[in-house]
């Protein structure tokens, strides 16, 4: 079949929008590379824009290798945030989703615009204005959660909603990568990370996200928020739900599911 990634990326924004499931895009279009991927999601992001939504930031996914495992696909990928992804309460409905999971990861706050090659940690703090605990919610519009590379970053890395919280910490409040974090679902611990379980250390996310954004010209702009990836293996969740997420030494944030 002829590739036409303005056609897919309408087929695949209409599935977004709706929650509805499809199949791979790559059994239809097996020759689908990584580079078309991320042209899809740029396509993606100017439908959004179209409706009025916009880009506030960016995800890093599968950057531990708990979540590499579960998936079955062994390197970072990048995705879009957008204003009607940020959640502004604890109270998650279930409308619209198809079959999420919630991962716990942090999120970094920028204060200048951070774009180039060889992005190393302190640039990344020399741009930070505050790290803050999040919950990630991903919801691939694949059958089963099921995909290759080239298929979730064209599904914009699974993105649907994410969860920060009220709190702001100094970038140098403590030492990311040693602290440890719980993800508990209905009251019972179901996945346990450190920090450095993200690519070593939760800034490293935000460089590596740098330095992919940086071939297609693209960077970080102040303002924007950087979820750098779960700490753990993603946890299935359905309506009724409570999930509490607990940063050792900087409190808990929790969501419930309706
Ligand atoms: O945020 C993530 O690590 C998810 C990336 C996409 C893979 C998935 O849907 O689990
Ligand atoms: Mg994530």
């Amino acid at each position: 079949m002829a590739m036409d990634l303005q056609e897919i990326a309408r087929h695949i924004d209409e599935h977004q929008q709706q929650g509805r499931e499809m199949d791979k895009v790559t059994l239809s279009y097996p020759s689908l590379k990584v580079e078309d991927a991320y042209k899809i999601q740029r396509i993606c992001m100017e439908e959004a824009a179209s409706r009025g939504d916009s880009l506030i930031g960016w995800k890093m996914g599968l950057t531990s290798a708990a979540k590499q495992k579960m998936v079955g696909v062994e390197e970072p990928i990048y995705g879009r945030l957008t204003s009607s992804m940020e959640m502004n309460s604890s109270v998650l409905s279930m409308e619209g989703l198809i079959h999420p999971k919630v991962e716990p990861e942090l999120a970094f706050i920028l204060k200048k615009d951070l774009k180039g090659e060889n992005i190393r940690p302190r640039d990344v703090w020399m741009a930070t204005d505050c790290v803050l605990p999040a919950i990630e919610v991903i919801d691939s519009r694949y059958r089963n959660f099921s995909f290759t590379l080239e298929d979730v970053v064209a599904d914009n890395a699974s993105s649907t909603k994410f969860l920060l919280g009220d709190q702001a910490f100094s970038p140098y409040e403590k030492a990311w990568d040693k602290m440890g974090v719980s993800i508990l679902k209905n009251g019972e611990v179901q996945h346990e990370g450190v920090g450095s379980d993200v690519l070593g250390h939760p800034v490293r996310s935000v460089a590596e996200l740098v330095n992919m954004l940086h071939k297609e010209d693209l960077g970080l702009k102040a303002g924007m928020v950087v979820l750098t990836g779960g700490f753990t293996e993603a946890v299935n969740v359905e309506e009724g739900d409570e999930i509490l997420v607990d940063y050792e030494g900087l409190g808990t944030l929790s969501m419930s599911l309706s």
